[in-house]
């Protein structure tokens, strides 16, 4: 599992230099969920899986640019999914943009992950890694200049914030979606949402509270964020630090998954917040 995580962490200032320096226009190819692919999700994917693919712990790994789940060693112990580049199109905004990544044990389903963490790319090169159930995501920072990851500390949620990060298009919400996030915004909850999965959950772990929301809506009726490489590794990372994720009932890393590419509704923050989605915003009809 280490050789695993520490390959990403080797990996990462690599691809902060491909961002940097890459080729980011669009090619004509899109990738299973339809997203017009840059030439950095190719050339990022490719790197990520010659990495990947010498580690003999690991026997399968699984790109969100790739249709299919590619056999890397029938001996290996461990199955990896990630998104080399989550959130690439923003790129060209100079947004910050973030690669995730799930390590699962016998097959690729939320009750097999077994760790889990990110790269964020932004004004700083980070990492934050989930190794187990039992302990807090550890926070890193990587040091140009040293070439060293420098541990900033653990990351846990408190009971309750007031960051309020509300993904998909308003116009296709639903009513009670709606007045879900109205409701916290009545409360006094901020609008911090970039349009990276990445960036934005990492802001609410690093302020240690609040919600972000991707549900179902009219034009993404099971959601839009991939169960194997977005949701359930950040479920994971939520649920160690202390917070809670959801599809606006059932916990995310219960659900059953039927296909490689499949997506769910999901929410992840602290206790509080999660608690008043589950009431099924019955506050909202009032
Ligand atoms: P929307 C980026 O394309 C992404 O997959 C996630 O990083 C992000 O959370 C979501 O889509 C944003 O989607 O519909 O709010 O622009």
């Amino acid at each position: 599992m280490q050789t695993i995580l520490d390959c990403f962490a080797s990996l990462a200032p690599k691809i902060q230099e491909l961002i940097i320096f890459g080729e980011t226009s669009y090619t004509s190819h899109t990738n299973q969920s339809g997203d017009i692919q840059l030439a950095l999700d190719i050339q990022s994917d490719v790197f990520i899986q010659e990495q990947l693919s010498a580690l003999p712990s690991i026997k399968a790994i699984f790109s969100e640019e790739k249709e299919d789940i590619f056999t890397t060693n029938p001996n290996g112990k461990y199955l990896v999914a990630y998104d080399p580049i989550d959130g690439s199109s923003l790129i060209g905004g100079n947004l910050s943009v973030g690669t995730i990544f799930g390590i699962y044990e016998e097959s690729f389903e939320g009750k097999n992950l077994k760790a889990s963490g990110y790269i964020l790319y932004g004004p700083r090169l980070e990492m934050v890694v989930a190794k187990d159930k039992d302990s807090l995501p550890l926070h890193s920072r990587y040091n140009p200049k040293t070439k060293k990851w420098d541990i900033q500390g653990e990351l846990t949620l408190e009971n309750q914030g007031n960051i309020n990060a509300t993904g998909g298009s308003q116009k296709f919400w639903s009513k009670e979606h709606k007045a879900m996030v109205e409701h916290f915004f009545s409360l006094g909850y901020r609008l911090r949402y970039s349009g990276g999965m990445v960036p934005d959950l990492h802001q609410i772990l690093i302020k240690k509270g609040g919600i972000f929301s991707y549900p179902s809506t009219q034009d993404h009726p099971n959601g839009k964020l991939r169960k194997l490489f977005e949701v359930f590794p950040f479920a994971f990372v939520f649920e160690c630090a202390g917070g809670e994720a959801i599809d606006g009932e059932r916990r995310l890393l219960d659900l059953p998954i039927s296909h490689s590419h499949e997506t769910s509704a999901c929410y992840f923050g602290s206790k509080n917040e999660i608690e008043l989605i589950k009431k099924g915003f019955s506050y909202a009809r009032k």
